[in-house]
């Protein structure tokens, strides 16, 4: 089974939640997400309060180093996916950043210029399946 790590704003801002819960919910179908928790409508953008942030920036790191593959939902600007997709780059993952079209908004070059990660606008959800399926098909052969 092959291990996904999906990134999603947290500190950044919740809005797309909703979104998070719906990609996670199929990425389950296809394999093992190690990232669930970003899903969870419980933590606010104030974030989890059992843990402290060096023990879930250590933990984040190790599932990172340990998975198969990227999925990072790149439609709400957050400092901890930007910084998860270059270390994703650093450790030669590969990286795929979903961004939804939005008025008003543009990704950052950072991402978008980004020569080292497959980087899909999407609109409806439909089109974000099949870029999934596309990627893990072209990276995992699944
Ligand atoms: C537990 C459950 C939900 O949130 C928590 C506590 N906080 C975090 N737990 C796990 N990963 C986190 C947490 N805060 C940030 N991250 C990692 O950074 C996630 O893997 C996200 O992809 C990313 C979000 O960064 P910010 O800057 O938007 O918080």
């Amino acid at each position: 089974m092959i291990k996904i790590y999906f990134a999603g704003s947290i500190r950044g801002g919740r809005e797309n939640i909703d979104l998070y819960n719906k990609t996670i919910n199929y990425l389950q179908q296809l394999g093992k997400v190690l990232t669930e928790h970003i899903g969870n409508d419980e933590i606010t953008k104030f974030g989890e309060i059992k843990n402290s942030d060096k023990k879930i920036y250590k933990r984040d790191l190790q599932w990172l180093k340990s998975a198969d593959v990227i999925i990072a939902d790149v439609s709400n600007p957050s400092l901890g996916v930007g910084f998860e997709i270059a270390k994703a780059i650093e450790f030669n993952k590969k990286v795929l950043c979903l961004y939804k079209i939005q008025n008003d908004k543009r990704l950052s070059a950072m991402i978008a210029g980004c020569p080292n990660v497959r980087v899909k606008e999407y609109t409806t959800f439909d089109d974000a399946e099949k870029t999934i399926n596309e990627f893990l098909k072209f990276s995992c052969d699944i």
